[in-house]
């Protein structure tokens, strides 16, 4: 029995800082015919979608930076992107700046959304590991502010059942962490999508920069093959506002193989038919968590005297 999701993960571009939402959302409109056009279920676009990543600069005035932020989804500039898709019968990933009401005060989350072929939301996730700093650093070439700009995520790592099977959600740096492949791995998750914006250099750790895209891929194949599940990550890339992200979009199957990936890091799709039973084959055996785990061990952290150094 095969149940077979195809997924189109939609990589953009450069978005300049000025680039008006209609023109970003008419690029991600055209990768959406062309993902329909090779039968995609799905199509996923990147963290933080509709605008440059602004938390590369340090901003001051708040009305600045909210007007990166949506203050409703859909809104205006994005409905079109929820008409087309119930037009053409296919579902999306879309990564935004989220602007809220709740708990009586305005809250800001870097977010993703899945909306399925009805055009409803059947998941929502906030960004949980926010990378960088809080204040400004006028020592860096460009910042990395989320900490300053977006709250933790408070939702957790939910999964949903959609598209014929368990759905979930990460947002960039997540990818980096274990916990957020194993959190849903144990709640059965068979495909998590995730968009990223990841500059090639990283100014705390230069000596990673030749490293960047092998980590990319290392902690998308690891977390797909430690849990079972298939990985779709997907890139704004290219020269963004002066600053070189990566691209290396691409989809990643339960073995920890990878399946498809883009070449250039413009606008471009990468498709691949995505048979969801093909996570039995890990959960069932190597990873079967019910048969192997040990949880009651992983909380021994046990000081031994003497063979561990006191800390200096
Ligand atoms: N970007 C980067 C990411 O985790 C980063 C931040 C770059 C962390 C390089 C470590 C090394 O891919 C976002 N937006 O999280």
């Amino acid at each position: 029995m095969s149940r077979i999701v195809t997924v189109g993960a939609a990589q953009l571009g450069p978005i300049a800082r000025d680039e008006p939402r209609a023109s970003v959302v008419s690029r991600m409109l055209a990768l959406m015919q062309q993902a329909k056009g090779h039968g995609c279920d799905i199509v996923a676009y990147p963290e933080l979608a509709l605008t440059t990543f602004f938390p590369r600069w340090h901003f001051t005035e708040q009305g600045q930076i909210d007007a990166f932020f949506e203050k409703e989804m859909p809104s205006a500039e994005t409905e079109p992107l929820f008409a087309e898709a119930k037009r053409l019968d296919i579902g999306f990933m879309l990564g935004y700046a989220e602007l809220a009401q709740e708990d009586g005060r305005t809250r800001r989350f870097n977010t993703s959304i899945l909306v399925d072929k009805t055009g409803r939301i059947a998941l929502k996730y906030r960004k949980v590991h926010l990378p960088g700093h809080a204040d400004h650093q006028p020592w860096r070439p460009f910042q990395h502010l989320e900490k300053a700009y977006f709250e933790v995520g408070n939702l957790g790592f939910p999964v949903a059942r959609a598209f014929g099977g368990i759905m979930g959600m990460c947002i960039c740096n997540d990818r980096r962490w274990p916990e957020t492949y194993r959190v849903m791995g144990l709640q059965g998750v068979e495909m998590i999508l995730l968009g990223y914006n990841t500059p090639l250099h990283n100014p705390p750790a230069p000596e990673h920069d030749a490293l960047s895209n092998f980590h990319n891929q290392l902690s998308m194949q690891a977390g797909a093959y430690q849990n079972g599940t298939w990985v779709v990550g997907v890139a704004k890339a290219g020269n963004e506002e002066g600053v070189l992200h990566i691209g290396q979009t691409q989809i990643i199957a339960p073995s920890g193989e990878t399946v498809a990936m883009c070449t250039t890091l413009g606008d471009e799709l990468c498709v691949a038919r995505c048979d969801l039973d093909l996570t039995k084959s890990y959960k069932s055996t190597t990873f079967n968590f019910a048969v192997h785990r040990q949880p009651q061990a992983y909380g021994l952290i046990v000081e031994r005297k003497g063979a561990i150094p006191p800390p200096e």
